[in-house]
């Protein structure tokens, strides 16, 4: 007997169909982001970085400087996750034709063309997201809430061409695309006025999501604090859950490292799912604050994925990875992060719910306390590694060795200043 087939046989005296589990995970996409592979720098603002409201740490050599590195970069890290994929772009990464370029407010869907053809390629669907970042009219960290009307307009139409070019993704891709609006607006120090940016914000997202876009799934990402805005952000979780449910079509995304390290998404998830039809998720790992590091199958990561197989919600949590991470290979950061999070979501499909929940029904808590102890210990991994042998790709570590042999061979040989344009 080798070792899946005697998990197969455990997992079924407890009732735990394996290969259903195998078949959910293999249908549930992880949308990875681009901006991992070059510390979310994007193409537009060469020399600029990330910065402005958004910064990676670390100097690991061979970031991608450009559209075609990048490109390079993700079929490598695509080709070493399992199962689905989608690919996550921000605005910033527009590609523009030798000699051209156009400011955030001016992008068209034929900048992204590029990125459409390679999702096809690829044979993934795409997601995206206006960039209120890492540009100079980020005016004194305000973007959409700014007290300058100029500002504002300018973002306000960013945002409405980018919802414009994910339609068209969407159209192109026959697929559903998910334009995720986050912003860095907030005070390093405390306010004078906590409402009136709040009520500012609120009128450009009416403005913002004007327009009926069919192949749109609209989000806002909420967020406790960041460095430099320690004492006030404008799109708090109850501002932005107000927005999400007082607007149809308009979803509340959760990013697991943008609340306060004792709350955990894990919880959320099933407290909004019977108000909202989709949940998207920014799966993350946060070391003390929203450190951006790799998501590790800890205790929360799985947690989260539970609540996800528990509430019978693979198809309405949309699960996006975001972290950004310069101290590691980046391509490793992106395989090593998707595989943890595919990882536990297995371990969630393979746990005994039923009985759990019957457990806790009945009272008998004692009893619900030790199976969750002992599901911990259930062979879940040796249906991983059937998953991924079924896929030709290691279950193990393994595919670090293809990573680092592309470390010698493509990264240790980029330097120098990154390329203008993409
Ligand atoms: C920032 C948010 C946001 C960004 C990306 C780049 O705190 O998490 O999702 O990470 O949009
Ligand atoms: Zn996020």
């Amino acid at each position: 007997m080798t070792r899946f087939e005697s998990a197969r046989e455990i997992f079924s005296r407890r009732g735990i169909g394996v290969e259903a589990a195998m078949d959910a995970l293999g249908r549930k996409a992880i949308s990875i982001h681009c901006w991992q592979g070059d510390d979310v720098t994007g193409f537009d603002f060469p020399g600029q970085g990330g910065g402005n409201g958004i910064q990676a740490t670390g100097d690991y050599p061979g970031r991608a400087r450009n559209f075609e590195e990048l490109k390079e970069d993700l079929r490598l890290a695509f080709s070493l996750i399992p199962g689905k994929k989608r690919l996550n772009l921000h605005a910033s990464y527009a590609v523009f034709p030798p000699g051209e370029w156009a400011d955030r407010d001016e992008l068209e869907f034929r900048h992204f063309v590029p990125w459409v053809e390679f999702a096809r390629e690829l044979g993934v669907g795409l997601d995206f997201n206006p960039t209120l970042f890492g540009h100079p009219r980020v005016e004194d960290g305000l973007t959409l809430s700014s007290p300058e009307e100029e500002t504002r307009r300018f973002w306000i139409r960013h945002c409405v061409a980018c919802r414009r070019i994910a339609q068209r993704m969407g159209e192109e891709l026959g697929d559903k695309v998910l334009c995720n609006l986050w912003i860095p607006d907030g005070y390093k120090d405390i306010p004078a006025d906590r409402l009136g940016p709040r009520l500012r914000l609120k009128s450009a997202l009416d403005e913002v999501f004007w327009e009926e876009c069919p192949n749109v799934i609209d989000s806002v990402e909420s967020k406790v604090f960041a460095v430099g805005v320690e004492s006030y952000t404008v799109g708090s979780h109850e501002f932005y859950l107000s927005y999400a449910a007082s607007h149809p079509g308009v979803y509340p995304l959760l990013d697991n490292g943008h609340f306060h390290p004792t709350e955990t998404v894990s919880d959320k998830l099933p407290a909004l799912l019977p108000f909202f039809r989709y949940l998207p998720l920014h799966v993350t790992r946060g070391v003390r604050w929203d450190s951006d590091h790799v998501p590790l199958q800890d205790d929360e990561l799985r947690e989260m994925m539970k609540e996800i197989v528990r509430c019978s919600a693979m198809k309405r949590v949309l699960i996006g990875l975001d972290f950004f991470d310069a101290s590691v290979n980046r391509i490793a950061a992106w395989v090593l992060g998707a595989r943890s999070v595919q990882k536990a979501l297995l371990f969630a499909l393979l746990q005994p719910h039923e009985s759990l929940k019957e457990s806790q029904d009945k009272g008998d808590f004692t009893r619900r306390l030790v199976e969750m102890e002992e599901a911990k210990s259930l062979p879940w991994d040796d249906v991983w590694a059937e998953y991924c042998a079924r896929q030709d790709l290691p279950a193990d570590g393994s595919w670090l060795e293809t990573v680092k042999e592309y470390e010698e061979r493509v990264l240790k040989k980029r330097k120098g200043l990154r390329e203008i344009g993409g």
